[in-house]
């Protein structure tokens, strides 16, 4: 079975020249990138965008790993750095243009179909249209991650975040065998006579599909995938088709992503009904209503970059892909059914009168929204703890501990072990310091924004301490104080009148003149006691 790659309902490769660079008025929130303008798919829900300036509160993608399991990459001054060594998994040398089958190198020779390869028959009896070079994993790569605030081109979704490019689809199509690894791959499980992957990905972005059912292979790479908290997000074809027909939308546990328009009404072209997940900007293919994403000048073999409007469920996934890229960076721990549950409560509605409204499960639950996404995770993430616990314990003291997160019991970790002890029901203070216990929800790993510890002063016991010394001192006489006190620290003896009286070298105090000696005794804070200081007086006579 041959993958055929999704192609944009009606590929209009507006190519647009790269701009000057924009010089100064940059607003505080919006990105400085020229084409920002145009991206009608990340404004607001209201212009049924996925609000990108509300996504950036979860951050911008720094240290996110999202695949593109595509016709493989070119060079772009948008991606610059953030390029992680891919794969080129395609396995046919003539299919995958560059020579050879398999190899490290996820570039991307360009897919283009001649007139001679259809007589030839070069790429099988079923590629029967020619084609310039889609340059498809370049355009579906910028629209998640192109720089943003570079002044120059477009703003991508999570600018902070790494690429792993991986190479699926060749000239006219791949292979269903070579995406099934690529995905085990880009996840990080392993794949016989490949490198193992360094960098594995949180996020795979497919946008493919195939008309077959979801083989056993193909579930058995996103059970194993989804087990290791892998999101594979998929489009779901531009057919006009139950989306349910093609895979990988159709295995279970996929993420699946439809195509809305300008109006926010299903894509005329996006399939549909009850495999469809949520619904992502997609756009049409007119002026105006397109996707704009990173593009190459060249027909065939790459050349200059550029930007290309493009639509489709291809671009659609990317949109999902670069929202989820945010929220998972922001919260790396976070657990997947977690993030599920929170995306489908959040969607964003489709507009009152659209197709997607009248008809429920046309286009899943709704467009994805980082607005939406972004206050549900604030709200949840700013929980209401109630502890039981004393605010100060002393040394040899117990005192029962125990706290809830938002009404349900919270699991109590100690975090400071050489200050107190802590049994699972109270804590037992055994030195001075800060006694803290991190509570967290049970079952949770999840990375708490808010401060969820709980602190008991644990203070140390006041030492006794005393000195034994004459109450009067002849002039020119020394004596040998005695300092007794119940804590372990050592004590230290100054005078505080050195024209009355002095200590010497062997720790014996002489007065020197007449007066009122005042002799001061300290011992420091120790783990089981506190710091304390008494003040003496000798009267120093002649
Ligand atoms: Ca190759
Ligand atoms: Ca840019």
């Amino acid at each position: 079975m041959r993958y055929r790659i999704l192609l944009p309902a009606l590929l209009c490769a507006l190519l647009l020249a790269l701009p000057t660079r924009a010089i100064g008025a940059e607003r505080p929130a919006a990105p400085n990138d020229p084409y920002y303008g145009e991206q009608w798919a990340l404004r607001s829900e209201a212009a049924n965008g996925i609000d990108l300036l509300e996504t950036w509160r979860f951050g911008q993608g720094s240290g996110v790993v999202v695949a593109v399991l595509d016709t493989g990459i070119t060079a772009h001054p948008e991606f610059e750095g953030r390029v992680l060594s891919g794969y080129d998994f395609i396995s046919d040398a003539l299919r995958a243009g560059d020579g050879d089958g398999r190899d490290s190198d996820p570039s991307d020779p360009g897919d283009w179909v001649s007139a001679a390869d259809i007589s030839a028959q070069t790429y099988g009896p079923n590629c029967t249209e020619t084609s310039d070079s889609s340059w498809h994993g370049t355009h579906v790569a910028g629209t998640i991650l192109a720089a943003a605030n570079n002044g120059v081109g477009m703003s991508g979704i999570v600018p902070l975040a790494q690429l792993l490019p991986v190479r699926v689809i060749g000239h006219c199509g791949g292979s269903v065998t070579d995406l099934i690894d690529a995905m085990r791959w880009a996840g990080g499980l392993t794949v016989a006579g490949v490198p193992e992957n360094p960098t594995p990905a949180t996020i795979i972005n497919i946008s493919l599909v195939v008309e077959r059912n979801c083989s056993g292979a193909m579930q058995s790479a996103v059970d194993e995938l989804s087990a290791r908290g892998v999101i594979i997000v998929t489009a779901v074809g531009n057919e006009t088709l139950e989306a349910s027909r093609f895979a990988p939308a159709n295995c279970l546990g996929t993420l699946t992503v439809g195509a809305t328009t300008l109006s926010g009404d299903r894509a005329n072209y996006s399939n549909y009904g009850s495999a469809v997940d949520l619904s992502a900007p997609g756009g049409a293919a007119t002026r105006g209503s397109g996707i704009l994403s990173t593009y190459n000048e060249g027909r065939t073999a790459p050349a200059a970059s550029a930007y290309a409007l493009e639509s489709g469920t291809s671009m659609a996934a990317p949109h999902a892909s670069g929202v989820l890229a945010a929220i998972l960076a922001a919260e790396p721990n976070l657990p997947r059914s977690d993030l599920f549950t929170l995306l489908f409560a959040n969607l964003a509605p489709f507009p009152a009168g659209s197709s997607c409204a009248q008809t429920p499960g046309l286009c899943g639950g709704g467009i994805i929204n980082g607005a939406r996404l972004y206050a549900a995770f604030a709200a949840r993430t700013a929980p209401l703890l109630t502890q039981v616990a004393p605010t100060e314990l002393a040394i040899g003291t117990s005192s029962a501990v125990s706290a809830t997160i938002d009404g349900s019991a919270a699991v109590l970790t100690l975090l400071t072990p050489t200050v107190c002890s802590f049994d699972g029901a109270s804590v037992t203070a055994i030195a001075s310091g800060s006694c803290i216990l991190q509570s967290a929800r049970p079952g949770s790993a999840t990375v708490q924004p808010v401060d969820l510890r709980i602190t008991i002063a644990v203070p140390g016991n006041t030492p006794t301490l005393s000195l034994s010394v004459p109450t009067r001192l002849k002039v020119g006489r020394r004596i040998t104080p005695t300092v007794t006190t119940s804590s372990d620290g050592v004590a230290t003896l100054t005078s505080r009148t050195p024209r009355v009286c002095v200590f010497g070298a062997s720790g014996r105090l002489r007065a020197i003149a007449s007066g009122t000696c005042r002799v001061r005794v300290e011992v420091p804070a120790t783990a089981q006691f506190a710091a304390r200081r008494i003040t003496v007086s000798i009267r120093a006579t002649r």
